[in-house]
């Protein structure tokens, strides 16, 4: 995409007219008690997703944050926070926060005593010698950018574009198994992006706006968004449907809270979904439940998908999913007969190896019920609303005969093209064998994998210390992975430390457009835009000339303006704006470039037989894939007898992050491996006991919770455990390996479009232990408690 059209889309997303959407609440600064009050809208670090719950951070005299506190003029969030932003002091001011740049000697990698305190400019100096060095003997495409999540840091693709002018911006997690399988669903069915929830976050009126219909029924699928706030979405707002009459289904191999007071709860065997979507698909079409004039006029191949759903009657998902057949149904009906109806699909459906067709069927049944685009059911974005920050600086920056090289693009386009990143696990080859070409030097933007992202963490830490000559972290705390590769250190600034912005649901879908402002200084940090910017223009003036600061870069890229930040400080005084909604925009002609009513798909409509799928080499049509580790194989389960799910979210923590807040750790002190009451009674396993967890992949030790909120075939493990209260140097790596639940799942079992991994869906056996390894809280209070 060139830059011209990339502003043109900011302006199809009605950017450009935020100041004058709306003004909420106080002024951003003021004086209270005599302490400076700025509010702002939070997004990262430390990470989250983009929610920006508005938050208000009390600063005095001496410039010193002494209090937060929720900002009730926010219209979601209504001065609701989680305990992670309520903890920030304690993340800002930790006595383990890293505030300057470093550097050490690249023999010394995995030595933590071996780090030595240098300049900003030293850092730049020493980045642009490799730099050079590596891309004259290798080319630019010998980096790699490890992203992560969708914090700023690990979306932030202009570090790969613009920055260091590689094709290989690379989300490291198998089979790209997080959001965009669900995302490449919809934009390869209906020709738009990821559809949220019409929780009303974007009418002035909220929930009595008269445009607004009550959600009927919200099937929470796959999710637990008062954990998570995923992709931007505030998870409160399903309790404020509750209070207001929205029933519940909710689909989840576990007893989550909401699970407890949903309408039904279908306990699913993890990985069986796409099964069950396919029956419900049955039950709607057989008992003539879906909305005719939305399939006759909007939706293309309605028969074959009709055909397709016979080979999954209800009986058949009853037996695969281990759910009774009458709640299958009564659920099913309940969905498509309630109007409106939405689904709030979550991170599970990306996280088996069907992922594809499980957001295949997801999207499927938005359509066939009339739920897309309409008011209390799912919000999409207008024509061009892509926004796709990912291209920026694509053409500049990388060019059209390295971006050919990108790894897997040849393999993969559907996944490499959709989101501009490299293949996961065929990154991990070319880190492994040099093949297509070899891979030299490495940038960490927000991403953790050896404790976290990736799978098989092991491989990759073989693959990374290897292969990679020269290696770089920009980060707020030390974590294994940098203590592990790096050679240069970079200090982040906090969200409290920084100006930028945050659009829910990653932009597209936005419903509320919200600013960060810095409200102090803490030792030498950058933020991503800084780094970006500074960095970038060292290592390739010509890409940057027509930048004038980091903060017209950040004004350009995120609000599509260039006018030296005057923009950015006008409309950021709002601290967070709603952004106008429309419905029905299929009929109008509002979602296609050309002014057309429908999709902007070949055939201009939902299309339930996929031309997308079928050109890239796929079945066309939705079919269930049953999980190649599980019940399938049963000699196999002779040995590893559970079907073991991974990663459901604590509130206590994002991902690897904030082990070192005492206040967070004290909440979940130790890595919690769920175990039903019967299998603990069988294994000899007590609650609070530890425990092998072990796959054919490789095994870790967790902490027993004997609980009813698994099943008897089902275990629940957490993820992203590291200890940074230990020994950080090799070969204990802050204990990284010891608890690690991605030694226990594998790369390369991804889909046939290159999507999904099957990280909440693998056997695992369970061997109770007699080793203690419980967390001394005393010595993190006394290590991490004591802000500096
Ligand atoms: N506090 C906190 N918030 C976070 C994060 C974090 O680390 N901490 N991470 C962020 C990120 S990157 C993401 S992607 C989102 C993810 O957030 P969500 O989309 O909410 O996903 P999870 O929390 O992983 O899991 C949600 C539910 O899926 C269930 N589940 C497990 N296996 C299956 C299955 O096979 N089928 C079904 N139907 N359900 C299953 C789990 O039991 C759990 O209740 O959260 C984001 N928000
Ligand atoms: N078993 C299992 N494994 C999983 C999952 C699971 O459900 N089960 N979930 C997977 C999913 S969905 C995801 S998305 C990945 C997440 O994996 P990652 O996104 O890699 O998350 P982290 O490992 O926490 O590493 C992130 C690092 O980024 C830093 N950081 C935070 N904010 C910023 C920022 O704004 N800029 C920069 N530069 N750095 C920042 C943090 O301090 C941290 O050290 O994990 C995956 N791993
Ligand atoms: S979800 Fe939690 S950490 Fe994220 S912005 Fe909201 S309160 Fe802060
Ligand atoms: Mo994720």
């Amino acid at each position: 995409m060139s830059e011209d059209e990339f502003y043109q889309r900011a302006e199809a997303v009605k950017l450009d007219t935020l100041s004058d959407v709306n003004d909420i609440g106080k002024p951003w600064r003021y004086e209270e008690d005599g302490l400076t009050v700025t509010r702002t809208s939070p997004w990262s670090p430390p990470g989250c997703h983009p929610v920006g719950c508005g938050l208000k951070l009390y600063v005095d005299d001496g410039g010193r944050l002494v209090r937060v506190e929720g900002d009730e003029n926010n219209p979601v969030t209504q001065g609701r926070l989680c305990p992670r932003c309520l903890a920030l002091k304690d993340y800002i001011y930790n006595p383990a926060r890293l505030l300057h740049p470093m550097k050490r000697d690249p023999k010394e990698r995995g030595n933590a005593d071996a780090w030595e305190r240098i300049t900003w400019d030293e850092a730049f100096d020493i980045i642009k010698d490799e730099y050079d060095r590596i891309t004259a003997a290798y080319g630019r495409e010998s980096i790699v950018v490890f992203a992560g999540t969708g914090r700023e840091g690990g979306t932030f693709a202009p570090y790969g574009t613009m920055c260091f002018g590689t094709p290989n911006f690379c989300y490291t997690q198998s089979g790209y198994a997080c959001y965009t399988p669900r995302l490449a669903a919809i934009a390869y069915i209906a020709g738009t992006t990821y559809p949220e929830w019409d929780y009303a976050g974007a009418l002035p009126g909220r929930w009595e706006d008269e445009r607004y219909e009550l959600t009927e029924c919200l099937v929470v699928w796959g999710k637990a968004p008062l954990e998570s706030n995923p992709d931007g979405f505030f998870g409160h707002a399903v309790i404020d449907a509750m209070r207001r009459g929205t029933r519940l289904i909710v689909i989840d191999p576990r007893v989550n809270w909401l699970a407890t007071r949903a309408d039904i709860h279908l306990q699913l065997r993890a990985g069986t979904d796409t099964a069950l979507g396919m029956a419900w698909l049955n039950v709607i079409i057989n008992e003539d439940l879906y909305d005719h004039d939305f399939v006759e006029y909007w939706c293309y191949g309605f028969d074959q998908l009709a055909e397709r759903v016979q080979e999954m009657p209800p009986e058949k998902a009853a037996e695969i999913c281990g759910v009774p057949v009458e709640d299958i149904c009564a659920a099913a009906r309940m969905y498509a007969q309630a109007k409106p109806a939405a689904i709030q699909w979550g991170l599970a459906a990306d996280q088996k190896t069907d992922g594809m067709q499980n957001g295949q069927v997801t999207v499927d049944l938005m359509a066939i019920t009339g739920n897309l685009d309409v008011p209390g059911g799912q919000i999409l974005p207008g024509a061009g609303a892509g926004h796709n920050e990912s291209g920026f600086g694509f053409e500049k920056g990388v060019g059209d005969e390295l971006q050919k090289k990108m790894i897997g693009l040849e393999q993969y386009p559907a996944y490499c093209m959709i989101i501009l990143n490299a293949h996961a696990d065929l990154m991990l080859h070319a880190l492994e064998t040099g093949d297509p070409y070899p891979i030299k030097m490495g940038f960490y933007a927000g991403n953790n994998l050896m404790s976290c992202t990736s799978m098989e963490p092991q491989r990759w830490h073989d693959a990374i210390v290897k292969s990679l000559e020269f290696c770089i972290g920009f980060d707020t705390f030390m974590n294994p992975s940098i203590e592990a590769s790096c050679d240069i250190f970079l200090p982040l600034s906090t969200v409290a430390e920084r100006e930028g912005t945050v659009f829910t649901h990653y932009a597209p879908c936005t419903v509320t457009a919200g600013f960060m402002h810095k409200a102090i200084e803490v030792g030498e940090t950058m933020t991503d835009f800084e780094l970006c910017y500074e960095l970038g223009r060292r290592l390739r003036p010509e890409v940057w000339e027509d930048f004038a600061s980091a903060k017209e870069f950040m004004e350009a890229l995120r609000l599509g303006k260039k006018e030296g930040g005057a923009y950015f400080d006008k409309v950021s005084q709002n601290v967070v704006c709603q952004i106008p909604v429309e419905y029905y925009k299929y009929e109008r002609g509002q979602m296609r470039q050309d002014g057309q009513p429908g999709f902007a798909t070949p055939t201009g409509r939902v299309e339930l037989w996929s031309t997308a799928f079928n050109q890239f080499g796929d079945d066309p049509l939705p079919y269930y894939l049953e999980p190649e580790f599980g019940p399938a194989d049963p000699e196999l389960m002779k040995e590893y007898p559970f079907i073991l799910t991974t990663g459901a979210r604590t509130t206590a923590f994002f991902h690897s992050e904030h082990r070192q807040i005492a206040y967070l750790r004290e909440l979940n002190p130790d890595p919690i491996v769920e175990i039903n009451p019967q299998v603990a009674l069988d294994l000899g396993i007590a609650d609070g006991q530890w425990v092998r967890l072990r796959s054919p992949f490789g095994e870790c030790v967790e902490k027993a919770r004997v609980t009813e909120t698994v099943d008897e075939k089902t275990v629940h493990a957490q993820h992203a455990w590291w200890f940074p209260e230990e020994d950080g140097s090799e070969p204990n790596l802050y204990g990284n390996f010891r608890s690690n639940i991605n030694n226990l799942l594998p790369n390369d079992h991804y889909g046939k479009l290159g999507f999904g991994a099957p990280n909440k869906c693998l056997v695992c056996g369970i061997d109770p232990l007699v080793e203690n390894y419980d967390t001394d809280m005393n010595l993190i209070w006394e290590k991490f408690g004591k802000l500096v």
